[in-house]
């Protein structure tokens, strides 16, 4: 993975900001746009629920849009993956303080089933995960956290483990506080990662290979982040283009499987 600084300025951040607030008010546009599954998640914490994440905001709020197909992203994209590119995911994290929110070790590859819609997405580490820091990203307000060069590993099926795990649990084990998913359930174990900081208006990148992790926002800010991700057209059949002969395409809701 690798820090970009400098790509978007400020003030392109606040707009970015505003798009991914006035977004969770149409979240009903959004699946009248054809988004075909859950719109938002949130997370329950000390009994609030809280916006955790958003997806396919770029289909309501132009300027999420603006900032998907900009010239500047494009270019890394096509750096990483060529001109023949998919786009799986368009997503904004809100990641507020206070919210509790955490993404337990993982690799994004997790998300990409079945295999089968994905060839050789993994042999090819084809699958390149971007956000940009919407605010300063510090050590206190749940950076990232990776594990450096466990792109090498393959897929490891992390939170399959962990699911097979916690299904073989009797019922009722955990008492009676609903459990959170595999995925915000944040369990450190023997891993330390390297945790990037930055600025905003950097673009942050990374292999869907990579093992990474954050732990909750414990600062008194925000924490927001635009997350974009690609994969070689190869290696995602099914999906929507983002890039056709080098040039930025439109999202496809109709060709989101
Ligand atoms: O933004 C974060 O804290 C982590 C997001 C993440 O790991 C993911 O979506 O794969």
């Amino acid at each position: 993975m690798a820090v970009i600084p400098d790509v978007f300025s400020w003030q392109e951040c606040q707009k970015m900001r505003a798009a991914g607030m006035l977004a969770l008010a149409k979240i009903g546009a959004i699946r009248e746009a054809g988004y075909p599954y859950n719109v938002l998640e949130t997370v329950l914490f000390d009994g609030q629920m809280f916006p955790a994440l958003l997806f396919f905001p770029a289909l309501v709020e132009p300027y999420l849009e603006q900032v998907r197909t900009d010239e500047r992203l494009v270019q890394i994209v096509r750096h990483f993956l060529g001109d023949e590119v998919k786009q799986l995911n368009n997503q904004f994290y809100y990641r507020m303080p206070g919210d509790g929110d955490t993404f337990a070790w993982h690799q994004d590859t997790y998300f990409r089933k079945p295999v089968e819609d994905y060839p050789s997405i993994d042999e090819n580490n084809a699958y390149l995960q971007t956000i940009v820091a919407i605010d300063d990203i510090t050590e206190d307000n749940g950076p990232v956290e990776y594990i450096l060069g466990s792109h090498h590993w393959g897929n490891i099926s992390i939170l399959e483990k962990r699911e097979a795990e916690l299904s073989a649990q009797p019922p009722g084990a955990g008492g009676t506080v609903a459990k959170r998913p595999p995925l915000r359930d944040f369990q450190r174990g023997d891993w330390r990662g390297t945790k990037l900081l930055m600025k905003a208006g950097s673009v942050l990148v990374w292999s869907g290979l990579v093992v990474h992790c954050s732990e909750q926002n414990n600062s008194n800010r925000t924490r927001f982040t635009y997350m974009n991700g690609f994969a070689r057209a190869d290696a995602s059949p099914k999906w929507f283009y983002y890039l056709k002969g080098g040039l930025p395409q439109p999202i496809e809701p109709a060709l989101i499987p």
